[in-house]
């Protein structure tokens, strides 16, 4: 059976990454199933298929939950849903791998 993985990036905190995100996803199809690609869709919001917040909240914590132990973020663009599915994420005890692009120089805005 093929892993299943979670994918989550910014969405109202920003969609500048979602090409970026796209490719993401594509690569990580070699390693399983992708239950988020719509993370990676520039028209996700088109694409809300008239699904409350709440839904759209338990559906995406039903995928979290029974994604094979992995969680891949990408955090460069900050946000709140993110923030709050790597926390949820940690408690479920999947393991999670966090990819931030140095070259958004977003890490040096609070270092100087
Ligand atoms: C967006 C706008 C109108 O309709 C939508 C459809 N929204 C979402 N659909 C599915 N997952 C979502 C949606 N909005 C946020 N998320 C989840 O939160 C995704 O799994 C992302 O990883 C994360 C992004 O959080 P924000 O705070 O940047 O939206």
């Amino acid at each position: 059976m093929s892993r299943k993985i979670y994918f989550a990036g910014s969405i109202s905190g920003g969609r500048d990454d979602a090409d970026l995100h796209a490719r993401i996803i594509e690569q990580l199809k070699q390693y399983g199933k992708v239950l988020t690609e719509h993370v990676g869709n520039t028209t996700v919001e088109k694409d809300r298929n008239d699904l409350s917040d709440q839904e759209i909240h338990d559906r995406d914590m039903e995928w979290l939950n029974e994604s094979d132990c992995r969680f891949c973020t990408e955090v460069s663009q900050p946000s709140l849903g993110v923030g709050y599915e790597i926390g949820r994420a940690v408690d479920l005890k999947k393991t999670i791998l966090c990819l931030f692009r140095t070259q958004s120089g977003k890490d040096r805005k609070y270092r100087d």
